[in-house]
């Protein structure tokens, strides 16, 4: 195994906007759908003041530069800059954005800006969501807003934050709004429409002449049979193939091949349901597989496969009580316990070996890839606060057996350029609240203190000698 990480390699943290900034009412921001969804009766908890970075960055800025920290990921939130999702800008957010991306220069922290991580104005959301496709124009419209305002600075753009999440948690598990269940069409064709809008909009970036790259992040959940039965590998065929591998298909095909086709069409035909495209998709998806330049990847977890013959079932753990989940889709697969396989107590199965097989798998299937960037990968904890410390050292121990799954990637020569630990500080979890921690910097959300853990002396040394310590 490789020991040292190559020169220039990025140790980032990552962040969205949603889940850090709070301020959902200041300075003239419009509603986005995770605001209506949060504020319902009932609901657990909210995004303000969350981890207050709309008014804290420079402090978070200043922790990453002396914690040697030297990338991280932003999102915007389109509803800052265009407060009705079209039309009207809002200069009080295209201010806020400038101010960020200088203090990010400023600071040695290269901002990686996300236009779009899970907060669609609550409009557009009303009227359709990603299944009209009258989103996929208004997604490029804010994105040239963007792209004129910042590309002058920003060097790495990122069009979406796992369209996957989008289509599984809002329309297969329920977890997301609009809480759908089991519309497996549903998901396939916001699967599709995302990555029309993504491609659309590399396409207008690259016509822009910047000085920046541009790419794509996707959450790829590792795939594993739980036997070596052939129905088992079909399941994990069939979930690989609705979870990564169509989406990786659009985006560096340009088109998605026949046998990717197949199993999708297996399991539209199980549930019932039909894929609808247009022909010019395919001449967007063509011409931005030629220019995309870069993958980032979120890798977590893997899921291990079972046939499943019955009907869908899920259970969603969003408390962080261990051994609660029940994760099965009719027509793809059940996902099971490995006995050999520890997880955490949100059930989300440690597995380091499934990051390493999707980095090369990317090499492998799509070698037109130019960089990989791990853009999100940490773990979700339950940190104790005793006297200002805390002792986080199984996310340490989690974090270092992903490094050295990437020092084995890269050494086998996997093109991976960065890391961007998820979290810079502790931030809202979409569906965990505020129990489930991820950050190098523990948040006191009760008066926004920030104290450094355990982990982010630990990074700070890593990142220093670029080896693991
Ligand atoms: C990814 C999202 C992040 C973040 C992370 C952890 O899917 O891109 O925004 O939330 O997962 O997930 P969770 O907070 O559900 O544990």
């Amino acid at each position: 195994m490789a020991k040292k990480f190559p020169a220039g390699f990025i140790f980032g943290g990552a962040t969205a906007a949603y889940q850090v900034e709070g301020a959902t009412r200041e300075d003239g921001r419009g509603p986005c759908v995770w605001d209506e969804y949060m504020n319902r009766p009932g609901a657990r908890f909210n995004a303000d003041p969350a981890s207050d970075f709309y008014h804290q960055y420079k402090t978070d800025l200043q922790l990453a530069h002396d914690y040697n920290i030297n990338g991280i990921r932003i999102s915007l939130s389109w509803t800052r800059i265009l407060p009705e999702g079209e039309g009207r800008v809002n200069p009080a957010g295209i201010a806020y954005y400038n101010e960020l991306i200088d203090e990010c220069i400023k600071q040695g922290v290269e901002p990686f800006v996300t236009l779009h991580h899970f907060d669609t104005p609550l409009k557009f959301f009303q009227n359709g969501h990603w299944l009209n496709r009258d989103l996929i124009d208004k997604f490029v419209e804010y994105a040239k807003i963007c792209f004129e305002a910042f590309g002058d600075r920003v060097t790495k753009w990122a069009t979406f934050n796992e369209p996957w999440s989008i289509a599984q948690n809002g329309y297969l598990a329920g977890n997301f709004p609009p809480n759908e269940t089991f519309q497996i069409e549903k998901a396939i064709q916001i699967e599709h429409n995302l990555m029309v809008a993504h491609a659309r909009a590399l396409n207008l970036y690259k016509s822009m002449n910047l000085p920046g790259k541009i790419g794509i992040v996707h959450t790829l959940e590792g795939k594993v049979a739980i036997s070596a039965s052939p129905a088992d590998c079909h399941a994990r065929d069939l979930d690989d193939a609705i979870s990564n591998r169509f989406m990786l298909d659009a985006c560096y095909l340009g088109k998605y091949s026949d046998t990717t086709m197949s199993l999708i069409n297996e399991i539209l035909q199980k549930n019932g349901g039909k894929l609808i495209t247009e022909p010019s998709d395919f001449d967007d998806f063509a011409r931005a597989a030629k220019q995309i330049d870069f993958l980032g990847m979120n890798y977590y977890s893997s899921h291990f496969l079972q046939a499943w013959d019955g009907d869908s079932q899920v259970v969603n753990n969003s408390t962080g009580e261990k051994g609660t989940s029940v994760f099965c889709l009719k027509g793809i697969g059940a996902r099971v316990s490995n006995p050999e396989v520890p997880t955490t107590d949100w059930d989300w199965p440690i597995y380091p070996e499934g990051m390493y097989r999707q980095l090369k798998r990317i090499a492998r299937d799509y070698p037109n890839y130019k960089e990989i960037f791990i853009s999100e990968n940490g773990m979700g904890y339950k940190d104790d606060f005793e006297d200002g410390k805390i002792d986080d050292t199984p996310r340490i121990e989690y974090v270092t057996k992903h490094l050295e799954a990437i020092l084995k990637a890269i050494e086998e020569g996997v093109k991976v350029k960065g890391y961007y630990i998820w979290s810079l500080m502790d931030v809202l979890s979409w569906s965990n609240g505020y129990n489930k921690r991820y950050g190098l910097f523990y948040v006191d959300y009760a008066n926004q203190k920030r104290y450094p853990k355990k982990s982010a002396y630990w990074y700070k040394a890593i990142s220093q000698r670029r080896e693991l310590v």
